[in-house]
């Protein structure tokens, strides 16, 4: 298979060129950080007051992590690193608790940010023949605007579709000839079944490729999302902190996500001991920003959970890969002391043949102890009459989740479209216990 790339002085750059590049990119973060109040103060504790402080890569072990909550308490402008005047952008995120963090971009930023994006695309195979929907949200969210840039920098043909409004992107789909579509793949799996209900099929459609990230998903839901729409899907991972999409993506070969690292540093560290997990040990994914001027963010903690897949890619590219992201640290539910990740609840309603495009986990409490419903979707011709099918299935599902997240769930099964969908990131875990 011939490997395309976007930039292949850099994507297949040998290791040791690369890290020279990115000794010189933590140098310059250094300096522009040094600029934030906040980074001066911290760097000072770390012994870091100039950037020749910094004499290889692993000296960013001195210095301290930062977290959500460090850019909240610097929000709105304690982490800007250049005058205003230099800044063409912002994205804020509200996140759970609706306290908000902000990143500020200059120009420069945003041309590396698309040039990131570029990269990630034509990794894919995609490229300037492509018809391009972008079907997710355009304003703050980062996804709509950055692979906007991205799609237009390579060439593609970009509309600029953002999110909902699914008939609208059906019939879009079929006018224009869509090749590519970039979506939460919740929402892909919503559009599938909106497919029936618009008239349209598959062949009437010219659909090749899906981008697909901003939230977890198992590989069977990606398997899904291939079958249903005869395509190949991409898995594309990115925090606006990190700008947005364009850290992480899969190549051709699907052997993990490559991570730019002329980009970003990046650290796997055990989130209770902070301290660095082994090579191919699951921990949390810690990011350092090596090109970013308006906001260098050092050794930030992004919560979310991977490994490093070990090995070469077939596609030669240098960047180490992520494998895909099983969940993030504080995403993990304790059901009866028993630590669940939903993640592991969707791999195997996915593996189920039975059911359909969306689920719900809900938790709630009965006297001390916790109760765990999933509700799940199934295929409209499984309603035949019979409860005798329903309850089978009922038990077969609830005994492969006992058997995977060791807590036996009440599964309910519902008609398909009943379920509550998202146009963005699907809400999937509803806990309803009270808090403490
Ligand atoms: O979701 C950026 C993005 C947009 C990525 C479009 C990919 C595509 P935030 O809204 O800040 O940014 O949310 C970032 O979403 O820390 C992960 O927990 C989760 N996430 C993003 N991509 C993936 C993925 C965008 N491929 C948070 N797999 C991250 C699993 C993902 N989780």
């Amino acid at each position: 298979m011939k490997v395309p790339a976007w930039n292949p002085a850099v994507e297949f750059m040998a290791r040791e060129a690369l890290e020279r590049v990115q000794l010189a990119g933590l140098r310059q973060t250094v300096a522009w950080a040094l600029r934030t109040p906040f980074y001066r103060r911290r760097l000072a504790e770390a012994g870091v007051r100039h950037p020749e402080d910094i004499s290889a890569l692993r000296d960013l072990r001195h210095i301290p992590y930062t977290t959500k909550d460090d850019l909240r308490a610097a929000y709105p402008d304690g982490l800007l690193a250049v005058d205003r005047e230099q800044v063409v952008r912002l994205h804020t995120s509200s996140g759970t608790t609706g306290m908000p963090t902000v990143i500020y971009h200059s120009r420069q930023d945003l041309d590396g940010w698309t040039e990131l994006v570029a990269r990630c695309i034509v990794a894919t195979g995609a490229g300037s023949r492509d018809v391009f929907q972008n079907m997710t949200n355009y304003g703050l969210f980062t996804g709509g605007l950055g692979l906007h840039y991205g799609a237009e920098r390579v060439g593609m043909l970009v509309i600029p579709a953002s999110s909902g409004n699914t008939s609208r992107q059906v019939q879009l789909m079929k006018n224009f000839q869509t090749t590519v579509l970039h979506a939460t793949p919740s929402y892909l799996l919503h559009l599938h079944a909106a497919l029936a209900s618009e008239g349209v099929d598959r062949e009437q459609l010219a659909l090749r490729k899906a981008f697909i990230g901003a939230e977890p998903h198992s590989e069977e839901t990606r398997r899904k999302i291939e079958q249903l729409f005869g395509i190949d899907a991409y898995n594309s991972y990115g925090l606006s902190e990190m700008n947005g999409p364009g850290v992480a993506f899969e190549c051709q070969y699907k052997t993990g996500l490559h991570l730019w690292e002329d980009a970003y540093v990046l650290e796997v560290i055990d989130p209770r001991s902070l301290q660095p997990c082994a090579e191919g040990e699951t921990g949390e994914i810690v990011l350092t920003t090596l090109q970013r001027q308006a906001t260098p963010l050092l050794r930030y903690r992004t919560r979310d959970l991977s490994h490093l897949v070990s090995g070469h890619c077939p596609c030669g590219r240098s960047h180490r890969r992520l494998a895909r992201l099983t969940g993030r640290s504080d995403d993990m539910l304790i059901i009866n002391g028993v630590n669940v990740f939903p993640s592991q609840i969707e791999d195997v309603l996915m593996k189920t043949p039975e059911v359909g495009t969306n689920y719900l986990i809900q938790i709630d409490k009965r006297g001390s102890l916790d109760r765990l419903a999933v509700k799940t979707e199934i295929y409209a011709k499984l309603f035949t009459g019979d409860p005798r099918t329903l309850d089978d299935l009922r038990e077969r599902i609830a005994e492969q989740l006992r058997a995977a997240i060791l807590v036996k769930p009440a599964v309910e099964l519902h008609e398909p479209g009943s379920l509550p969908v998202s146009e963005g990131k699907a809400r999937r875990v509803i806990d309803l216990r009270p808090a403490f």
